[in-house]
């Protein structure tokens, strides 16, 4: 069995306090910080859920498995991004969207940008709109990001981009929108710049409508 195996496996089995161990020999083996989460933590998430979605799993073993990945992820996370390639001083206010407490994939997202380079304010997760205006605010973001995982909390990205407008803060920044329901056609209707459907494309894209903007001022 492949090292990348074992930690696809692993996850599945919620045997959080191996996983770090596994994530240090795939390194050793050659495999970049990417490849482990690309071709093993993330694959492992989805059987994860799709195991759920047939009452195969319950919760505690989704708990499980979250806990697994979120540990290999904070072990990985300083070999993530290209800070040596590129250097950003933009904010990016971030954060999972009012009623939803999904946040792996918006960690992994956060510490690409960090990797990137950027400056990164994360609100956490269950972040009412009111809380999104207030930083917003406070932090004066090149972009504001919202994720959500929920096909019952994603129209709270729109009713959050509204409150921006209304704050008169949505004026001279991007909005970035991502998560596993959303789509490039729900980030088209609710006039979002940056939709990305994983966290590397994320930072890429941020920082390609960054550049094209700045050619525009
Ligand atoms: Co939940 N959950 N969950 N869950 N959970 C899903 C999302 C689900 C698809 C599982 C399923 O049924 N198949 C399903 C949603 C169905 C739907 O609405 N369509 C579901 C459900 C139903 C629920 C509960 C309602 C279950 C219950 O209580 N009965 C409940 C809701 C709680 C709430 O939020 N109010 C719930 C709870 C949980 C846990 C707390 C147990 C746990 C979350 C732990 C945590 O995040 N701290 C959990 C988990 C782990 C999952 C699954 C299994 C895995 C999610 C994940 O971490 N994926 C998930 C099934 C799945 O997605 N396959 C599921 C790995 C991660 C790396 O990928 O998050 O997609 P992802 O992030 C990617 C991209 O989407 C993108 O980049 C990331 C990295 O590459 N991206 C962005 C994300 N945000 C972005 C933002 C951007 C750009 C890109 O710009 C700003």
């Amino acid at each position: 069995m492949s090292i990348l195996d074992s930690i696809y496996n692993t996850v599945l089995e919620g045997k959080r306090h191996e996983i770090e161990g596994l994530v240090k020999r795939a390194l050793e083996e050659g495999f970049s910080a990417t490849d482990i989460i690309e071709k093993a933590l993330r694959p492992a998430m989805d059987e994860v859920g799709l195991r759920f979605s047939q009452a195969e799993f319950f919760l505690p073993d989704l708990i499980l498995a979250a806990e697994a990945t979120k540990r290999a992820i904070s072990y990985l996370k300083p070999l993530l991004g290209e800070r040596d390639v590129v250097s950003q001083q933009e904010t990016v206010v971030i954060g999972t969207v009012q009623g939803d407490l999904h946040d792996i994939g918006k960690n992994l997202v956060i510490a690409t940008l960090e990797g990137t380079g950027y400056r990164v304010v994360d609100l956490g997760v269950d972040v009412a709109p009111e809380r999104f205006v207030e930083a917003v605010r406070e932090h004066n973001p090149a972009v504001v990001g919202f994720s959500a995982l929920l096909s019952t909390t994603m129209v709270n990205i729109p009713r959050t981009i509204a409150a921006l407008e209304e704050a008169g803060l949505r004026e001279g920044r991007l909005v970035a929108v991502g998560g596993a329901p959303v789509t490039q056609r729900n980030a088209d209707e609710w006039q979002a710049e940056i939709y990305a459907p994983d966290a590397g494309t994320a930072a890429r894209i941020v920082t390609e409508k960054l550049a094209a903007r700045r050619q525009c001022v």
